[in-house]
């Protein structure tokens, strides 16, 4: 069998977030469906966490998680793939901006690379602030170095905790 090309693997994190229907149980199986497709490996997984809504107020508690692949894949078929899976979770979204959902998955970081495309935006605009994404990320990589916006573990310390906590089921 031919080996891949060297240097073809790229470090992405993927962030996974919902609140409803169930949604630690859609989280695991987005875990799984990634983590056994063709192109992606899983590095690491974060805790699940519990976190306050950002957004309106008046909708449940968001649970959320980030994950850690080695991808072959480019950025818009990984996209692809991220956005198949949420299908895959019956993804609905009831009306209004930044309102309930049952699974989000976010491409966070892609390697060392900056992309403003209009389907992508690496890293995401909203990592550098979202104590969602900050304190399960400092978790599994705090010496990710990203882009344009820092060092995880000292985003993360600077980051108000806002109520987020690990879940415990
Ligand atoms: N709030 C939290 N806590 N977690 C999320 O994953 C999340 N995702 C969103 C909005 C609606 C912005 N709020 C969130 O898309």
């Amino acid at each position: 069998m031919p080996l891949p090309p060297e240097g073809a693997s790229t470090l992405c994190v993927i962030g996974l977030g919902g609140n409803l229907d169930a949604p630690a149980d859609r989280v695991r199986r987005a875990r799984k469906a990634l983590a056994g497709s063709e192109g992606i490996r899983e590095v690491a997984f974060s805790s699940l966490y519990r976190s306050r809504p950002m957004g309106p107020q008046d909708q449940p508690d968001y649970v959320n998680a980030v994950m850690a692949i080695e991808t072959d894949l480019e950025p818009l078929a990984l996209l692809d793939r991220l956005q198949a899976i949420e299908v895959l979770e019956g993804r609905v979204r009831i009306g209004e901006r930044w309102g309930p959902r049952t699974l989000d998955l976010d491409l966070l970081v892609f390697g060392n690379q900056v992309i403003q495309h209009p389907r992508l935006t690496v890293p995401h605009p909203g990592l550098a602030v979202r104590e969602f994404v900050l304190h399960p990320l400092a978790e599994i990589l705090p010496d990710l170095d990203v882009p344009g916006v820092g060092r995880i573990r000292e985003l993360a310390e600077q980051c108000p905790h806002n109520g987020i906590e690990v879940l415990v089921l």
